[in-house]
């Protein structure tokens, strides 16, 4: 497939870029890095994104590129759409995305659905970022300071900072790659991790009040309500990283994080330790994701969500 895909991007001229709703380090590190290689084999590429940016990325090389609207899909050879596990994912365009003739698929979710014949997908690679690593090795492409920095922020974001299993002798060493290509660790993690704002930790603050430790099933549960994010002024991006800090605490396996996105509606978040697979639960929500990392939607309160949810672990834990 690597073949394939490296074959559309010689022969082509002009692509389309796109990626999820409520953008990640990968998504976006993805999207700027292929942009970057793209433009500098010479060729045309276009960006877009349902979403703006979080903050936190407001440092990586390329992101002024990004455009909001999506003008005739027409004139383009091909589209990639980098860390989705679904045509759904791209948001509000998706059917004018899906009605190309030719959607390159580069994800590494476990719960990818193939949405394209052309799919380079590998469940085992830590992040998008790394996929498109190899496919630019592969080509030839000079890994230039610029692309190392967004190539570099995907793995670190979707590692969490080289913590999580997916972390693996090659994942290393193709980050060992970028930093020899120029990328300077020290600044990424301080523009991604050291820039919180106070609304955000006032809304953290907010939300650990409301934190459950269900010892039974070894689960911590916290959540956040509209009223919580009017109150403190915070973005709905200010909640990233939540979820872990429930899944810290040494005596639980498993950390839930409900956000109220729009009325009575809430994403859920997962995260689990070890063998515990929390992609299972979020799938019979109808969600995806990884072992340790998934996520789903779920309509109601937040008393019935969160009992659900509670319901849910209990089926699936014991
Ligand atoms: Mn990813």
């Amino acid at each position: 497939m690597i073949k394939r895909i490296a074959d559309i991007i010689r022969s082509g001229k002009r692509f389309l870029i796109s990626s999820h709703v409520r953008l990640d380090g990968d998504a976006l590190g993805s999207e700027l890095a292929l942009f970057l290689a793209l433009r500098d084999l010479g060729k045309d590429a276009v960006i877009y994104n349902q979403d703006d940016a979080p903050q936190i990325y407001a440092f990586l090389p390329g992101l002024d590129a990004v455009t909001h609207t999506l003008d005739a899909v027409e004139g383009f050879d091909a589209a990639f759409l980098l860390d989705c596990s679904d045509f759904g994912r791209v948001g509000d365009e998706w059917e004018r995305i899906a009605a190309m003739e030719k959607v390159v698929n580069i994800d590494h979710h476990i719960s990818n659905d193939f949405f394209s014949d052309l799919s380079l997908v590998d469940v085992e690679a830590s992040s998008t970022g790394e996929i498109l690593y190899r496919l630019m090795i592969d080509m030839g492409v000079a890994i230039t300071k610029d692309i190392a920095i967004n190539l570099y922020t995907a793995i670190l974001t979707d590692t969490g900072s080289f913590r999580y299993s997916n972390t693996a002798a090659s994942t290393l060493a193709v980050a060992s790659d970028l930093v020899l290509a120029g990328v300077d660790p020290r600044w990424v993690a301080e523009n991604v991790y050291e820039s919180r704002t106070i609304d955000q930790v006032t809304l953290l603050r907010e939300a650990l009040g409301t934190l459950e430790i269900h010892e039974d099933i070894r689960t911590g549960i916290m959540s956040v309500s509209r009223q919580m994010m009017a109150d403190t002024g915070a973005m709905p991006e200010h909640t990233d990283g939540f979820v872990d800090l429930i899944r810290s605490i040494g005596s639980i396996t498993v950390a839930v994080f409900l956000q109220e996105t729009s009325e009575n509606y809430y994403k859920i978040s997962f995260r689990s330790k070890g063998e515990v697979n929390v992609e299972r639960v979020a799938a019979s929500f109808g969600g995806g994701g990884h072992v340790n990392a998934s996520a789903c939607r779920i309509a109601g309160d937040g008393e019935t969500v969160k009992k659900a949810v509670l319901d849910a672990l209990q089926a699936f834990l014991s």
